[in-house]
């Protein structure tokens, strides 16, 4: 897709000189397919008709003239014309001309504890949606806080829009409060970066910022706006209009091939990743393994891409993997990598491909040669359910050779034995003290319908959900593939705005809730129905089984004293619960399911509980 294709605001003509900019895309990542939001049909919805405000001095203009809205509002109304329904956000007294105008545009704002779950908030919204939400932070220490969920919605793909505001324009380069130079810093984390530096260049910098949120590889852009520009009329240009974009049809040759390489494999599978859900093309994916009998392996943070009770799914890869996973993407002749960044985790160190796999990457911006990496062989620039119908219309009517099918039948059957009998959790025996994380990943698969949302903090007690969940419907997974710590909570936050009628569990340890535990009062203020589960090992786990494995045993600064986790619930007006044996978990799971109020239930686990691939010694 051409810039051409996406058609933006009506922007008065800009001097590029006025939009200082920094463009973290290299030139060679160049976004060429359209975004997966609009096609999966979240294409922002059509605005509702915006509502002009009197300038900033309060005089209203002539009777004759149209009302000229102010930056802020300008800003707002662009942000919901491009889907944004939610902000999140500390408030500071630089950016008040657009905190001001957001409800009036139709943008719900929720006042965070701390800048860094704001930004998880609206990250995971947008990972959950499609559609992007904004973070809204105070010049630099506003954007200091917000740039672990800048970093995060980077390597999740995910659209956000994080808005700082900004010194005035006569303090600029004044050393002025709290002044730095946000797109050369933290505007260097995200996809693309804007500061505005005339109001005249702000249509044109709102349209770009927009494009680049949510066209090629989704990400997060950074505007930073100067908080006397936010009170400043604009001229007349109209706010942006988002319009849908339609994705054209993966190159005939190209399909052939991908098709091919799948049914000429003899060990064929399919990795596929959040490109897949952020298209809602799970179904059509379903289709294709079942017509080519290929099974799937979902790539690491997104197990929702393909339902795990299906006889073609063998597990996620990455972190909690039991071995088969790894082995049977080793194994394999032929690989398919849909909508996967086959980052670092998800590839087991660029293990997968193996070297002399074929394979082809389906992506709307599939990998090329870099930094020591092969390319695939078989590039396809698309998005994954454009790519997936026009596989399934070009197999429609195919006739598969009965010999090979079945025995491909029979090879998946014994694969997807061979890999749930791997990845039981509760299978060890166990009567040390403390409850049994397999034990609770058992409880929560019985008992959590379906519909259930899961977010996941960073952590080695993620390990055995990652292993032992079944996930049965895309959508019902959040977590951050940057690994970043106190995610957990506040991704459960915007799971639980935006589906108030499911419920919604947040995994985490004990060293990753404490980082952002506060965010129980928003979620008590915004009313929400979830439940946390605090697997509690006082420690920071991860690090202290890095240190064993390097034979430090010395535990430095990874040893952490008690915290009374029910209490700090209690104290925030939630439920808390410290549940101690595995016997406890089930009635205290099922009362925090129908709780009128978010609940935590401290797990007070044995502390040498530090991996799901070492059960200590009862
Ligand atoms: C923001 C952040 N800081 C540091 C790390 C490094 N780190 C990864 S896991 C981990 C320990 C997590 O401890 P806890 O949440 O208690 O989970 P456990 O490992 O004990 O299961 C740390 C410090 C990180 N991933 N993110
Ligand atoms: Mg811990």
């Amino acid at each position: 897709m051409t810039d051409q294709q996406l058609e933006g605001p009506v922007a008065e003509s800009t001097p590029p000189a006025t939009i200082a900019e920094v463009d973290a895309e290299p030139e060679h990542e160049a976004g060429t397919a359209a975004p997966d939001a609009a096609i999966a049909g979240g294409a922002p919805e059509p605005e509702p008709a915006a509502v002009a405000e009197p300038g900033p001095t309060g005089a209203l203009p002539a009777p004759s003239s149209p009302p000229r809205p102010s930056a802020g509002r300008y800003v707002a109304d662009a942000l919901r014309a491009a889907g944004v329904k939610y902000a999140f956000t500390v408030p500071g007294e630089s950016f008040l001309g657009l905190l001001d105008a957001l409800e009036g545009a139709g943008i719900r704002v929720v006042a965070a504890r701390h800048e860094g779950a704001a930004s998880f908030m609206a990250e995971a919204y947008g990972q959950l949606t499609g559609r992007p939400a904004a973070c809204l932070g105070t010049r630099a220490v506003g954007a200091a806080n917000m740039a672990i969920g800048i970093h995060t919605a980077r390597q999740d793909s995910t659209p956000m829009f994080a808005i700082v505001g900004q010194v005035r324009r006569d303090r600029r380069g004044r050393e002025a409060f709290q002044e730095v130079d946000q797109v050369e810093s933290f505007g260097r984390l995200a996809k693309w970066a804007v500061e505005v530096e005339r109001i005249e260049a702000l249509p044109a910098a709102v349209e770009e910022a927009i494009r680049r949120a949510v066209s090629g590889r989704p990400g997060p852009v950074l505007l930073s706006l100067p908080e006397d520009l936010l009170d400043e009329p604009v001229g007349d240009a109209a706010p942006p209009v988002a319009r849908r974009m339609t994705a054209p049809p993966p190159d005939a040759d190209e399909l052939r091939a991908v098709l091919h390489l799948l049914t000429d494999a003899r060990r064929p599978v399919i990795l596929a990743g959040g490109g897949v859900l952020r298209a809602r093309a799970t179904a059509e994916l379903v289709r294709l393994a079942e017509i080519l009998e290929v099974p799937v392996i979902a790539a690491w943070r997104r197990p929702d891409v393909f339902p795990n009770d299906h006889r073609l799914y063998l597990g996620m890869s990455g972190y909690g993997a039991p071995a088969t996973v790894r082995e049977r993407l080793v194994a394999a002749d032929g690989v398919l990598v849909i909508g996967s960044r086959l980052s670092e985790v998800a590839s087991f160190d660029y293990a997968v491909p193996a070297p002399g796999t074929r394979w082809a990457h389906v992506d709307v911006e599939p990998r090329r040669a870099a930094a020591g990496l092969p390319g695939p062989d078989i590039a396809v620039a698309s998005d994954a359910r454009t790519f997936l119908r026009a596989a399934r219309e070009q197999l429609a009517g195919a006739v598969h050779e009965a010999a090979s099918f079945e025995a491909r039948r029979a090879a998946n059957a014994a694969d997807r034995a061979a890999w749930e009998e791997a990845s039981v959790v509760d299978g060890a025996s166990w009567d040390g003290p403390g409850v049994h994380p397999g034990q609770v990943v058992a409880t929560l698969g019985r008992l959590l319908p379906a519909e259930a949302i899961l977010t996941t903090d960073a952590g080695n007690f993620s390990q055995w959900a990652a292993r032992g969940y079944r996930f049965r419907r895309p959508g019902t997974f959040v977590g951050p593939t940057s690994g970043a710590m106190g995610y957990g909570l506040p991704a459960a936050v915007a799971a639980a705005l935006v589906h108030r009628d499911r419920p919604v569990v947040a995994l985490a340890g004990d060293g990753g809730f404490a980082m952002t535990m506060t965010e129980l009062e928003t979620a008590v203020r915004e009313r929400l129905r979830l439940v946390v589960l605090v697997f509690d090992n006082e420690r920071y786990g991860t690090i202290r089984a890095h240190q064993a494995a390097r034979g430090a045993g010395l535990g430095v600064g990874t040893e952490l004293g008690p915290v009374d986790f029910a209490a700090v619930a209690e104290a925030c007006g939630a439920h808390g619960v410290r549940v101690a044996e595995d016997a406890a978990f089930e009635p205290a799971l099922r009362a925090a399911l129908g709780a009128d109020r978010p609940t935590v239930l401290h797990l007070a686990l044995d502390r040498r509980w530090v991996s799901v691939d070492d059960t200590p010694l009862g």
